[in-house]
Formats: C-alpha cells, structure tokens, sequence
C-alpha cells in the first residue's frame, strides 16, 4: 500500500565523540532515498533538517556525560517533529547518531498513546543501547535511548518519557557488545532479547516472526530502529562503532522484506551513518537499499513460495 513518506533530517554526532554523523542526512538525500521511495509508488516530502534549539540549562550528575544541550535539544525537536508527521504519514528520520532515538521514540509512543494503541520497538544494533545518562562510563548518549524508552531514571534533563514501552514490548536484534552496566540492567527487565548468539542458531527469520505475532496480537505499532552497526563493517564501512560479526546485507535485507510483508512498520529511524568514514558512498546507497526493501522493493511480486 502507498504510505505518505516524511523525511525528517536529524544531523547531529554529539551524541557520541567522533565527527561525521551530522552528515548524515545530507547523504541520505544524494544517495536518492526520496527518489528511491518515489519510484515504488510512495508519496514524499522532504521536511529538512528540524531545527534544534539548544538547552542551556539541562545539567546531569555525571561528569563524563557530555554535549547534553546538543543532545536535548535534538530529542525535543524530534520528539515534535515525530508525533506531528506520524498524524498524515510514515516518518523516516534521517541521522545523526543514535541519541536521537531519545525524541523520536518519545514522539511515536505520544502518538501511540494518544491512538489507545500500544508500541512496539525492534532495535536493530549491534548495541543495547541500555545505558542511562548516570552509568554511562563513555559519556555517550547515544548508548541510552533504550533505557529512557521504558522509563529508567537518571534522564531529568528529558524530561519524563511520554509513554513508557513495556520492555516486554522492545525486541533487540543483532546485539554483540554489552556493557557490565547495561548487562546487569538487562537481566533485570524483561526485553526480548535476540543477540548473535541467537541468531546464529535460528537465524532470522523465527525470531523476527515471533516478535511480529506479538505485534500483531495486541494491535500494535511499531517504531523500527534501524543502526548501520547492525550491519558488518564489511559490507557497512561509514560507521563509528564497528563491531565484527554483524549482519551479512542478504540478512539485512530479508529482515526488511519480512517486515514490509507484516505490514506493521509505522516509523523508522536510521542512525549513525558516518558519511565522513564512508567508502564511496556504498554504506549510504545500502541503507537506501535496505529502506527500500522495506518500502517493498521485491526481486519479483509475487506470494512468498512455501517450501513446505
Ligand atoms: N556501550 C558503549 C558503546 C556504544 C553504544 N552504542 C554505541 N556504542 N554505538 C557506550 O559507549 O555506551
Ligand atoms: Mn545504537
Ligand atoms: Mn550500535
């Protein structure tokens, strides 16, 4: 089905210390994602960049907590942006690092709430992101966005999460680097969690459609975000964060053609695009790929063969 498209760009890298993620955007829309969209029959609109207004005021009792006006400032501007373009459309934000999740999450789950539905969020990152902003020992913030979605404390500076996700109801994907802090925190809330490990022995397919049928159960929407490191460095160079052992780009795919088929995707987030690390543009023409696999660009239409 045609969707309305909304491009929100989202250049930001304070959320993390290396520069180059607030190129993202801008590669985003050379590599062609408008077009891309355009041509599978989806209607676009390009937003541009939402403007940040920083918060000067915000403080936090970790010192190694840095760039926290930056990184507010992004998550309110988002947080708006978010809920007022899910109201006529399918929201792709174009990053900037991961801490934007902070205010796009924030701003489908007021969207959902005001619905009456629930959300439902697949974090596909080789991170758990599960930090909050007082054990973060890297001072990054983009390593929390994870646990300020399902309500932990230490995020006063965002203010309070507008409608906390169950954890029940978060499925992280393609995780392979965990912090102690976010280790301990993990096993004491209840996240469907699906590392390497599990994929490795499954695959892919029967954990994502496990976690589809939950979606599917209660109603659900579903925010879906989406980070280069997911990928393997290999075949996804432009990012800052490289962990070995990601997702091959056949995986990548077949998890976004799974999910056009659901039919349940109402936003996406891609993060943490490096433009700057980039090898001729090749990780900012997959991600395109990649989102139009799950705009439903297919090899042929036609109903999935069943193999019995
Ligand atoms: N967990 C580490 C590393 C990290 C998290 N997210 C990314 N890297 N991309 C941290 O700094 O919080
Ligand atoms: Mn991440
Ligand atoms: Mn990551």
């Amino acid at each position: 089905m045609a969707k309305t498209c909304i491009l929100i760009g989202a250049p930001i890298d304070a959320g993390q210390r290396r520069p180059g993620c607030l190129m993202g955007p801008a590669a985003y829309r050379v590599a062609g994602l408008a077009q891309t969209l355009c041509d599978l029959g989806h209607g676009v609109q390009d937003r541009g960049d939402v403007e940040v207004t920083l918060a000067l005021d915000a403080t936090c009792a970790n010192p190694a907590v840095h760039s926290l006006p930056e990184v507010v400032g992004m998550a309110n501007a988002l947080r708006e942006a978010t809920d007022a373009a899910l109201e006529t459309g399918f929201p792709i934000i174009m990053g900037g690092d991961h801490s934007l999740a902070l205010g796009s999450v924030a701003g489908a789950a007021k969207h959902a709430a005001d619905k009456g539905k629930p959300l439902f969020l697949l974090w596909l990152d080789a991170h758990s992101d599960f930090h909050t902003p007082l054990t973060t020992t890297s001072g990054n913030l983009h390593g929390t966005p994870v646990a300020y979605i399902i309500g932990r404390d230490g995020f006063d500076a965002f203010g309070a999460f507008p409608a906390p996700v169950p954890p029940e109801n978060i499925c992280l994907f393609g995780i392979r680097s965990v912090d102690p802090a976010e280790h301990a925190a993990l096993l004491i809330h209840d996240l469907e969690i699906n590392d390497m490990r599990v994929l490795d022995e499954y695959g892919i397919v029967k954990p994502l459609r496990d976690f589809l049928d939950k979606v599917v159960a209660a109603g659900g929407m579903l925010h879906v975000s989406l980070d280069v490191d997911f990928l393997d460095p290999s075949v996804a160079p432009a990012v800052g964060t490289t962990v070995p052992g990601g997702t091959t780009i056949r995986e990548a795919h077949l998890v976004m053609e799974l999910l056009h088929e659901s039919g349940l995707v109402t936003s996406l987030d891609l993060v943490e695009l490096n433009p700057f690390l980039d090898e001729r543009g090749r990780t900012a023409r997959l991600m395109v790929d990649l989102v139009a696999s799950l705009m439903g660009r297919k090899v042929f239409d036609r109903p999935t063969r069943s193999f019995g």
